[in-house]
C-alpha cells in the first residue's frame, strides 16, 4: 500500500522511520528537512508516508509530535482527522509511531527502550549536564547521525544503512558497530572544535552571568556551532543566545539571525521562561518555549550594529520581565 518513507535526518527521524519500515515492510527510505517541506523541494504523493516533519502538499500518511506543525494544518484549512496515521504532542515522534503500531502489534521491551531514547534526545529532556553526556548507546549513534563531513551523499547513504539495521537490532548492537563508533569519534573531534571556537567567543549579555550570549556576526564565514555546548562552559547559565550574520550563498548581509535556547539549568528553573514569547514581543521570530529564534534585517551594516544592541537589550528586558510575572 505505501512503498517508501520521508523522514526527518535526526536521531528521532531516523527511529521513526526504522519502527515504520519495520512494522509496514518498507526499506526506501529518503531523508529530509522540514525546509524540504515547507518549500516543496521534494514530491510526495499518495505511497508515501511521511514521518517527524511538516505535513506536505498530500501525503499517503503522517506521523507527527510537533505541536506547530498540527496548528499550521489546521490553518490550511486542511482536515487533520482524515489524513492517515496518527498526529499528537509528545516529546518525540517515535513516540507516536510506537502509539500507532502498538494499537495493532505487540511491541516489546526494546521498541519502548527506542522510544525513551528518542523522547530524550528530541526533547533535550535531561536532569543535569552528566546525564546529558552520560555514556549511552542512543548518544554514540546520535553523534555518528550528526557528523555532516564526508564526501557527497556519505551522510546520507549511512542514514540509510543505520535505518534498515535498526529494523533488526537494538539501540546497544548498533552503536556497537564500527559505522556508528567511526563516525561518533569523527563528530566528538568536530564538538571540540565547536567548544574551542564557543570558548573564544563566550560573554553574557547580563551582569549575573544568568545568559550566555554567542555573537558570531564579527565573522566573514558562516559559523556552525551547536550552542547547547556552551552549558559545559557555563554550567549555571539559563540561557543560550546565538547571533549569526546571514548569508545570501556566500556572501555576508546586514541581516542577523538570533536563535536562543534554555539550558539544562534553565529549563528546571522554578520561574518558567518562554523563549518564543520573547522573539515574539519583539516582532523578529517565534519558538517554543525551550528554544526560539528571529531575523532582524538592515539596511546598512551601521544599522545593524545598532538594531543588534537594542534587540540584545529588549531581549534581555523582556527576560527579565517574565522573572517578575
Ligand atoms: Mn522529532
Amino acid at each position: 500500500m505505501y512503498d517508501r518513507i520521508v523522514t526527518h535526518d535526526d536521531f528521532d527521524g531516523v527511529l521513526s522511520a526504522a519502527l515504520t519500515g519495520y512494522f509496514l515492510e518498507i526499506e526506501n527510505i529518503t531523508f529530509a528537512g522540514p525546509g524540504d517541506i515547507a518549500e516543496a523541494r521534494l514530491s510526495i504523493g499518495g505511497l508515501d508516508v511521511v514521518c517527524d516533519l511538516p505535513y506536505p502538499l498530500s501525503c499517503g500518511m503522517w506521523f507527527d509530535h510537533h505541536e506547530a506543525n498540527l496548528e499550521d494544518v489546521a490553518l490550511r484549512g486542511v482536515d487533520e482527522a482524515s489524513i492517515p496515521g496518527l498526529r499528537f504532542p509528545a516529546p518525540s515522534c517515535v513516540r507516536v509511531v510506537l502509539e500507532f503500531f502498538g494499537r495493532e502489534f505487540e511491541i516489546d521491551p526494546e521498541l519502548e527502550e527506542m522510544a525513551e531514547a528518542a523522547d530524550r534526545i528530541d526533547s533535550f529532556a535531561y536532569q543535569s549536564i552528566e546525564d546529558w553526556r552520560a555514556a549511552r548507546p542512543e548518544n554514540d549513534i546520535d553523534a555518528a547521525i550528526k557528523l555532516k563531513a564526508g564526501r557527497p551523499g556519505e551522510r546520507r547513504d549511512f542514514l540509510r544503512w543505520l535505518t534498515l539495521t535498526l529494523m533488526d537490532e537494538s539501540l546497544p548492537a548498533v552503536a556497537a558497530r564500527e559505522e556508528v563508533a567511526g563516525r561518533a569519534d569523527m563528530f566528538r573531534a568536530e564538538e571540540e572544535q565547536m567548544l574551542r571556537l564557543i570558548e573564544k567567543h563566550l560573554a553574557y549579555l547580563d551582569l549575573e552571568k544568568r545568559i550566555v550570549l554567542l555573537d558570531f556576526s564579527g565573522h566573514n564565514r558562516r559559523v556552525k556551532v551547536l550552542k547547547n555546548l556552551a552549558q559545559l562552559l557555563a554550567p549555571r547559565a539559563l540561557a543560550v543566545l546565538e547571533v549569526n550574520s546571514l548569508f545570501n550563498r556566500e556572501v555576508k548581509t546586514n541581516d542577523l539571525g538570533f536563535s536562543m535556547s534554555l539550558t539544562i539549568a534553565g529549563g528546571q528553573e522554578a520561574v518558567r521562561r518562554d523563549l518564543g514569547e520573547i522573539m515574539r514581543a519583539l516582532n523578529i521570530g517565534s519558538g517554543h518555549a525551550g528554544a526560539a529564534s528571529g531575523t532582524l534585517r538592515s539596511g546598512s551594516r551601521e544599522e545593524m550594529l545598532r538594531g543588534k544592541e537594542r534587540t540584545l537589550q529588549a531581549v534581555l528586558a523582556q527576560w527579565e520581565l517574565q522573572g517578575k510575572s
